[in-house]
């Protein structure tokens, strides 16, 4: 059936290869979060939130990442629903999963933070932050290192339309815009229309929200996040602007919240609103490019995949009480111990 060269939307078009990548890399991530949301109900995790509505913009946003550690490479200062956007990165789902379930083989807090919170030094993943927003305000410090130190690595922002109405949002727009030390920084807003449950329109008066950027002749554009071609392509001019002039780019995407804001809101499915993956389907499909039972087995593997990487992290050992202060304070306290033969520890 992959007979097809390209997909369109619109004017842009992504080739067939490029489509079928990325719809391997959202079906995956939300496996992985329909799995972590049974987790949260069972006792096998505790908590849940993440990003079931998300995946199309996070996975190019993935794809688009010069992965690395320092800055030559891409700085990230994620929030709590950019799973699909490390699957992307090609880091392994069981990770995550890890995370969800508390481990300390969880190489993002030793199983100490919340699923979602991620941090990763070697691929330059700031930590995900509980409080909302104050990546925009940690965000220009990577921005300023790397503009003092050349190439092209950029620093990207991600948070939610809610959280754009606290100050950090602004320190970022004020430090990005500095004259003749403008920095090179893409800031994201994900606009699922919801801060848990306050409606969006009731806080913001302005048509967009990356129009505040006007202001600070911050250059932006706004995005169908639930179409990954119309995605990539925003994001590939607003990286290109970042690398290429070292200014900051702001790009706005609209998205659903297809499981509401956290297990703490029950995390049911929520049926009004557009789903990415299934439009993407519908979209592959009618372009001859992908038939129903190879959209089966996409859904089959990745679930086998999620249950999979559940049963292993579940084997692994829970953080001790002697690792409270590791990597909490320098030099890093107490250990832990454990059996001998155990080799999952994260460095
Ligand atoms: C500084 C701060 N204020 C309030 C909260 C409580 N809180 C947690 S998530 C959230 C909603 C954030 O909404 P938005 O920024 O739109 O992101 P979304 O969760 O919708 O992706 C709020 C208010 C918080 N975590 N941090």
């Amino acid at each position: 059936m992959t007979t097809v060269a390209e997909v369109h939307s619109g004017k842009e078009a992504l080739s067939a290869e490029q489509c079928l990548a990325i719809h391997r890399v959202m079906v995956r991530a939300r496996a992985m979060e329909e799995r972590m949301i049974q987790m949260s109900k069972s006792g096998e995790g505790y908590f849940w939130i993440g990003g079931p509505g998300e995946e199309a913009f996070n996975t190019c946003l993935g794809l688009h990442i010069k992965k690395g550690c320092g800055p030559d490479y891409d700085f990230l200062h994620l929030h709590y629903r950019n799973a699909a956007t490390l699957l992307a990165m090609q880091l392994p789902m069981l990770d995550a999963v890890r995370q969800a379930a508390l481990r300390v083989t969880d190489p993002h807090s030793m199983g100490r933070n919340f699923v979602g919170h991620y941090a990763l030094r070697q691929y330059n993943i700031v930590p995900v932050s509980s409080p909302v927003e104050t990546q925009y305000a940690i965000a220009p410090g990577t921005a300023i290192v790397q503009k003092r130190h050349g190439g092209d690595g950029v620093t990207v922002v991600v948070g939610g339309d809610a959280g754009s109405s606290e100050g950090d949002f602004a320190t970022c727009m004020i430090w990005s815009t500095r004259p003749g030390q403008e920095l090179p920084v893409l800031m994201i807003v994900m606009n699922n229309q919801w801060g848990i449950s306050t409606p969006m329109r009731s806080q913001h008066s302005e048509r967009h929200i990356v129009d505040r950027g006007e202001a600070f002749g911050i250059p932006a554009e706004t995005v169908d996040g639930n179409d990954p071609i119309a995605s990539w392509h925003a994001l590939r001019r607003a990286f290109q602007w970042c690398r290429r002039k070292r200014h900051p780019f702001m790009l706005e995407a609209s998205v659903s919240r297809l499981h509401g804001h956290s297990s703490s809101s029950g995390a049911v499915r929520v049926r009004d609103e557009p789903d990415c993956i299934a439009l993407f389907e519908g979209k592959l499909q009618s372009a001859g490019l992908l038939a129903q039972d190879a959209i089966d087995d996409a859904w089959e593997g990745a679930r086998e995949e999620a249950a999979a990487a559940v049963e292993q992290a579940l084997r692994e050992p829970e953080p001790a009480a002697g690792d409270v202060y590791r990597h909490t304070y320098a030099p890093s306290g107490v250990d832990a111990v454990y059996p001998d033969d155990y080799t999952g520890l994260p460095e």
